[in-house]
């Protein structure tokens, strides 16, 4: 099964500024190691980061077409955006909404999330782990034990 591990603005500089917050892993790393986990537990994971909100949106547009899962980090998007809100709302497949920092120990407007609301689930606040945990809740929940 595909599954699509989407992430929003500024994600690309994951390990290169603010360690405290966001940890020292880079995007590339992260990457590789939701790949692999992936393929441990029978997924095809597929990680994508964009700067650009219209790209994202094409790319939850494809996840409702074809039925993927989707794991979302919007990153600020995620407090601002409705058009991306309304897009998750077309969603077929899972959603797990994940944020590596907690979220709710931060500034007010990071409280309020306009993906939330369609998401299957929301992890906050495991660090990159969040993702890892993110994959094996959809592979527990669409594979059945003769896979
Ligand atoms: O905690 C998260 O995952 C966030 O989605 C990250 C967003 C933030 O706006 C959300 O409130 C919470 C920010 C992503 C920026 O990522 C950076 C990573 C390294 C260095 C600088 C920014």
């Amino acid at each position: 099964m595909k599954v699509l591990v989407l992430n929003g603005p500024n994600l690309n500089r994951l390990g290169k500024r603010e360690p405290e917050i966001y940890g020292r892993t880079t995007f590339d790393d992260l990457a590789a190691t939701l790949v692999a986990h992936g393929r441990k537990r029978s997924l095809d994971v597929d990680v994508r980061q964009t700067n650009n909100e219209g790209e994202l949106i094409d790319w939850l547009h494809e996840a409702a077409d074809h039925g993927h899962p989707v794991v979302l980090n919007a990153a600020a998007w995620t407090h601002t955006s409705v058009a991306i809100g309304d897009a998750c709302a077309q969603l077929t497949g899972l959603l797990i909404e994940v944020h590596i920092s907690n979220v709710h120990r931060r500034e007010p407007f990071r409280h309020h999330s306009y993906i939330s609301a369609h998401a299957t689930g929301v992890i906050v606040g495991l660090g990159v782990r969040g993702y890892e945990h993110a994959l094996d809740f959809i592979a527990d929940e669409t594979q059945t034990d003769a896979e």
